[in-house]
């Protein structure tokens, strides 16, 4: 058989476009491709929502392809190592409570989970705004990251979700834009993205839980961006917190569904 380069031009066309129509109404939208996005995405496909997961970068796994410094080696305690359990992730016992598991193996697993499971996965996309309708976030506004890096001046599309998850890590990018552009109070003690505090594992991996909760209608924070939102410290390389934090979010938002 010869091959048509049109037709090959013609399937991506097709298929993607598919993909797109099928994914601008969904159950859950979530916004970034790190490890807590991941896990949030895996756990509520798992449970047979439908959720599309936004990711601004070409790769996906956000801070947890290098490890601590780039030594790519993650750590996790117990309760994390549960969950690379149950995906089949190997991981290692380095002290008792410490296990170590390789990035990269981490990471191509989360993704892969969470694509079997059921999740759309769109990379090299951003999301710049949120739709807000009376007060509730009711979607997101998404454009190419390609129009975003070079300042374009392109209109963006929108999603419709019945819930977003901000899992944009340290940065809290959706919270900050909803704390910026509406000018309205999120459900934090001061009202605003109280912003992450210097380092301390121990206290970061157990305020992160407290953390993870729908912090204005409609939208809930995981992973990182959940102890920058309400001011936790933050943890380095150790990755049972994010972990944790998407398969709460993810029980949370399941059981409102
Ligand atoms: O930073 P990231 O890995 O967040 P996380 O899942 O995990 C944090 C850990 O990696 C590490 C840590 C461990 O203790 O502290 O930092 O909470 O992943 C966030 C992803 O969101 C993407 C970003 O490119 C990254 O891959 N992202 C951020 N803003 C946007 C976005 C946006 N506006 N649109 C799309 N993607």
């Amino acid at each position: 058989m010869k091959l048509d380069d049109i037709v090959i031009s013609r399937a991506i066309i097709e298929r993607f476009s598919e993909k797109l129509l099928d994914s601008i109404e969904c159950e859950v939208a979530i916004v970034g491709g790190g490890p807590a996005g991941l896990i949030a995405a895996f756990f509520l496909s798992d449970a047979g929502k439908k959720v599309v997961l936004f990711e601004r970068k070409l790769s996906i796994g956000g801070g947890m392809w290098g490890g601590g410094m780039m030594f790519n080696e993650i750590v996790v305690q117990d309760e994390g190592k549960a969950i690379l359990d149950k995906l089949g992730v190997s991981t290692r016992l380095f002290k008792e409570g410490y296990y170590s598991a390789d990035a990269i193996e981490s990471v191509s697993v989360l993704i892969s989970k969470a694509v079997k499971a059921g999740t759309t996965i769109f990379n090299l996309m951003s999301v710049e705004d949120v739709m807000l309708t009376h007060e509730h976030v009711t979607g997101l506004v998404i454009n190419w990251s390609a129009v975003e890096m070079s300042g374009l001046h392109v209109d963006p599309l929108t999603v419709r979700s019945k819930y977003v998850v901000d899992a944009t890590g340290h940065a809290a990018e959706i919270a900050s834009i909803i704390q910026r552009k509406s000018g309205l109070r999120l459900d934090t003690p001061t009202g605003k993205v109280i912003g992450e505090k210097p380092m301390w594992a121990d206290m970061g991996e157990r305020t992160i839980l407290e953390n993870t909760k729908e912090f204005f209608p409609g939208i809930f924070c995981a992973g990182m961006c959940s102890n920058a939102v309400y001011g936790g410290p933050r943890m380095g390389p150790v990755f049972g917190g994010m972990l944790l934090s998407g398969k709460k979010v993810a029980e949370i938002i399941a059981q409102k569904i």
